[in-house]
């Protein structure tokens, strides 16, 4: 008998895409779209190719197929733990315990406020698919826990930009305005790899006409499917944007080529400038000052008698300035100048001639590209979106993870943003748009977070720098600080996940002077994350891990963080599993007329002792003492997105001392969602949503864009002056220093005010050539790239994916320029060794025209030493070439994937 099931797919975080899953005799055989659900689709209801992973996943031998626990106390790569399979009775006993303990002997944190329990989750929002009632297991726990003992989730995603983005347009990504949008300016942003399902709205929009430029090291398979390909050193690309920007301003005529009304009304561009770097306020009601060159005189920024903004020059002006701390320096007819003309002389010398020394891209190319661009925005031009007439601009720039993480990172968010402010393409049809909000709820819609904040731009929820409120004496502190360092890290919604893990790990191993010391937790537990092998310094991580006294790590398969673990739980994979998930209108690369809910539901019975994991933690709550804190947190909406289990028309609440089965639950989160959303018109059960597969409500188009509500709240973006940031960024500096703390001191420069055009890969090249006695001899930046078969470590062990990436180009080995393979003596196929001043790994050569000479390009995140099917594919990872050091971290804890090596023959090695 043949049946097809609808579910989800969530093996990256462009889920959950809806599919249909075959199943014959009680054997799920295969993957198929999911038309009906097409609404809620980016791909109408087509899946990409990692669903059939999940077929692999479940039928998998090496499959964890029950709780196991340690009994070799030694933890150490090549030591058998010696796992004992447990009941799970005694798993959840032995956790349940040692959970207790923590609340009722040792406490909820250390001596020095760190939490006694951390919770890992990784792949970058994926977990939130598959991890059941675990968001009211966080809120029942009733105290702080730690939540930054990070994997390579966050520290090497697109980390600035989830940062800044949030900060300037209220979007934890920037994405194209697809498929309006009519030219596409990628730096490094692998659009056919790392967009899931997204990738088909790209397809359909170069279809229709779109041109995409792609500027990036090696020619991925982005840059194949655009219509030109940059080949930018690594690393230099704010260099290359900052460039355009005086293209723009020194060699156009800008007056011509900008879109001036946009500039002068809907940014800070014509804001005075005072001589400390702060803004010049009205000395009464502190509102910046702008000068009406047609009335020759200072006002208000949003004085109504405003003819005319000046941009340029300067004037002699009365203000304030306010600084750090509330500092005020009063003034009388000083010298300032609008902030674009700041941002006009601090771009003069950024010529496309510097950019083909640092770049070594010709500076025709530059000037071609920025004329691309300009010409594609369409200044003028209008649509029409549900009555309201807004700006047409179809041109936008998104950055790949490599340019918008660590030293640089900040300032590519910059460039681009500013790029994108001077022909009016932020936020509008065709334009640069947010895709989703992760700091600012409510998620599915941001204008109610778009509020007036300091001096006409938005409010922003940024981490306190005040001398009150920074450091408060016995209030909780994360191993890694991101509510101390951090300060546009925020503290609201998704601001762990996007927190200084880097630091976590490098302050348990040697702290920092002055700063108070981490413990390890007494508990660590790990969900669908493989810190082991993610993080940048796998050496260091496996140190701290063996610390730590208890781990838990929630898994599939035995892998490289298992290897150190205590307790391994398996819960259902996800064909097996239960759960009502969000389908969000804006979600990472896509933005949908519809949000609503979609179901994952068995499609087989368990083939294991296995078990669902909100079943797992009911038990866990249980047996801690906290059932009823948990019922309650569900029935506030914790595991719903919000929508409360009940309402003054409906009431689904469970009681609060019973402890339910995981069927039971989600069956009332189906009903008080689905009547929740209709306001009390539908009503739809568990078995409904197994038959018809998801349930969506409509959504505003125009919510779509930030520009209407941008206007109706008469805002400006905080662009192109970071004026604020200078100021917090003092304050946080003068915090430290007051406590004795210098160490941070050269990450705080990051705060300017105006970008430096620096060349950012030299942070690289002199943390490598310190390190090594002759660092000419490391001639070669070795890149990762991501393969669309493969979701980080999660689903290496898929022999399907293995086989239909193996059709695809630049996999299983290292891509090198044929040049450098003939300097080195190398040849397709061979072996060869890969050498930085941290390790050596070995490779299969695979030489490739499209690689810059100077670059290497690795597919994937292999190198696998325990992962059962993985560590056959001999594949090797950059991050063995990675250290954990704040030399190559950014001022928000965040690196790169990049690392200065050699290259050989690997027989060579073997001679010596
Ligand atoms: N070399 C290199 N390294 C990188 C990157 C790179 O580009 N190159 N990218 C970095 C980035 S951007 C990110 S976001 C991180 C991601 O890195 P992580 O956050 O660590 O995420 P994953 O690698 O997906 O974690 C995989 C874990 O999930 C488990 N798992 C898989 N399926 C299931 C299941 O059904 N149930 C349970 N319980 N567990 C399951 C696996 O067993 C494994 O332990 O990697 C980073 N590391
Ligand atoms: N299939 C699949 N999709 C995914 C993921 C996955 O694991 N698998 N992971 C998701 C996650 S968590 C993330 S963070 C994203 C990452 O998404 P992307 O950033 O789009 O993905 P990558 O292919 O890792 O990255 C980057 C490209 O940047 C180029 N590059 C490296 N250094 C530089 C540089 O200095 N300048 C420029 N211009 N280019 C450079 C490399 O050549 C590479 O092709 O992908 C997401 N999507
Ligand atoms: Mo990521």
């Amino acid at each position: 008998m043949s049946e097809k099931t609808p579910t989800y797919c969530m093996a990256c975080y462009v889920g959950p895409d809806p599919i249909k899953v075959r199943v014959e005799d009680g054997e799920a055989v295969g993957i198929e779209p999911n038309p009906d659900a097409a609404e809620i689709s980016p791909s109408k209801g087509r899946p990409c190719v990692k669903a059939w992973s999940l077929l692999d996943k479940l039928y998998d031998p090496n499959r964890v197929k029950t709780p196991l626990l340690r009994q070799n106390p030694e933890k150490e790569r090549d030591e058998d733990p010696e796992w004992r399979e447990i009941s799970w009775g005694e798993a959840l006993d032995i956790l349940g315990e040692k959970l207790r303990k923590i609340r009722e002997e040792k406490g909820l944190t250390d001596d020095n406020n760190y939490p006694n329990l951390a919770l890992t989750l990784g792949g970058a929002g994926v977990p939130e698919g598959h991890f059941g009632t675990l968001t009211a297991f966080l809120s029942s726990w009733g105290g702080p826990m730690d939540l930054t003992l990070g994997s390579g989730q966050g520290i090497s995603c697109y980390h600035s930009e989830h940062i800044y983005q949030e900060f300037w347009h209220r979007a934890f990504m920037a994405i194209s305005d697809l498929p309006r949008t009519k030219y596409m300016l990628s730096f490094g942003h692998n659009t056919n790899a790392s967009d899931g399902t997204g990738v088909w709205k790209s397809a359909e929009a170069r279809e229709r006409g779109m041109k995409r430029t792609q500027v990036e090291p090696h020619l991925s398979i982005s840059g194949a499917t655009s219509e030109r390909w940059v080949p930018i050193k690594p690393k230099t690309d704010p260099v290359f944007m900052c460039s355009m920007i005086h293209v723009i301003l020194h060699e156009m005529d800008w007056e011509d080529s900008c879109d001036l009304q946009f500039i002068k009304e809907m940014t800070n561009s014509p804001y005075l400038i005072g001589p400390n770097g702060y803004y010049l306020r009205d000395k009464e009601t502190e509102k910046p000052l702008v000068w009406d060159q047609t009335d020759e005189t200072a006002k208000t920024y949003d004085d109504d008698g405003i003819k005319d903004y000046a941009l340029t020059g300067k004037y002699q002006v009365s203000g304030v300035e306010i600084g750090p701390d509330d500092d005020r320096w009063d003034h009388e007819k000083v010298e300032s100048k609008p902030s674009f003309q700041h941002l006009l002389d601090a771009v003069e010398e950024y010529t496309p001639e510097r950019t083909e020394e640092v770049c070594e891209v010709p500076e025709g190319t530059v000037r071609e590209v920025t004329e691309e661009f300009t010409e594609h925005a369409e200044i003028g031009s209008t649509m029409e979106i549900e009555g309201e007439e807004l700006p047409y601009r179809p041109v936008s720039i998104t950055l790949g993870k490599t340019v918008n993480n660590a030293p640089g990172g900040l300032e590519s968010c910059w460039a681009r943003t500013v790029l994108l402010m001077l022909v009016g393409a932020l936020e509008v049809p065709g334009g640069t748009i947010g895709a989703d909000t992760k700091l600012y709820p409510p998620y599915h819609e941001r204008w109610s977070s778009v509020r007036p904040g300091d001096a006409g731009h938005m409010e922003q929820a940024l981490n306190y720098t005040s001398k009150e409120k920074w450091n408060v004496p016995g209030k909780m502190i994360s191993r890694g600080p991101y509510m101390k360092l951090s300060p546009f890290n925020s503290y609201r919604g998704w601001a762990t996940g996007i927190g200084p893990y880097t630091l976590a790990w490098m302050f348990m191993a040697d702290p920092p002077e002055n700063w108070p010391e981490p413990s390890p937790p007494e508990v660590w537990m790990v969900y669908r994350a493989n810190p082991a092998k993610t993080q940048f310094d796998p050496e260091l991580v496996e140190e701290e891990i063996k610390e730590i006294p208890f781990t838990v790590h929630f898994t599939a398969y035995l892998d490289e963080t298992s290897q150190f673990a205590d307790l391994i739980l398996p819960d259902h994979t996800d064909l097996e599993g239960t759960q009502l998930k969000l389908t969000m209108n804006r979600h990472w690369q896509h933005v949908l007329n519809r949000r609503g809910y979609i179901l994952k539901q068995p499609v087989v019975e368990p083939l294991h002792n296995t078990k669902e994991i909100t079943d797992i933690l009911t038990e866990i709550c249980d047996r801690v003492g906290t059932l009823s804190d948990y019922n309650e947190a569900i029935n506030r909406g914790l595991i719903t997105g919000g929508i409360p289990f009940s309402d003054d028309y409906y009431d689904y609440s469970l009681e609060p001392d019973e402890k339910y089965e995981c069927d039971e639950i989600w069956d009332r989160a189906c009903k008080a969602v689905t009547t929740g959303l209709s306001e009390g018109e539908d009503e739809h059960d568990l078995e409904w949503f197994k038959e018809n597969g998801y349930y969506a409500v409509e959504m505003s188009q125009l919510e779509r864009y930030l520009y209407p509500k941008m206007k109706e709240e008469n805002l400006r973006y905080e662009l192109p002056y970071q004026e604020k940031m200078n100021r917090v960024g003092e304050e946080l500096k003068r915090r430290l220093n007051e406590e004795d703390i210098y160490w941070w001191d050269e990450k705080l420069e990051e705060y300017k005010t105006l970008p430096t055009g620096r060349d950012y890969l030299e942070v690289w090249e002199k943390f490598y050539n310190e390190r090594v006695e002759n660092p000419e001899e490391y001639d070669v930046w070795l890149l990762s790239t991501r393969s669309m078969q493969y979701a980080w470590t999660s689903n290496v062990e898929s022999p399907a994916m293995k086989e239909a990436a193996e059709n695809m180009m630049d996999f299983g080995g290292v891509a090198i320029n044929p040049s450098k393979a003939k300097e080195k003596e190398i040849e397709e196929g061979d072996k060869i060794m890969v050498e930085s001043p941290f390790g050596k790994t070995e490779g299969i050569a695979i030489l490739k025209e499209g690689v810059r000479p100077d670059v290497a390009v690795i597919v994937g995140q292999f190198g696998q030493w325990k992962a059962p099917f993985a560590q056959g594919m001999d594949i090797p990872n950059v991050k063995d070439h990675t250290r954990l050091e704040l030399d190559v971290l950014d001022a928000a804890g965040a690196g790169a994937d990049i690392a200065k090596v050699k290259i050989r023959k690997a027989e060579e090695k073997v001679e010596e």
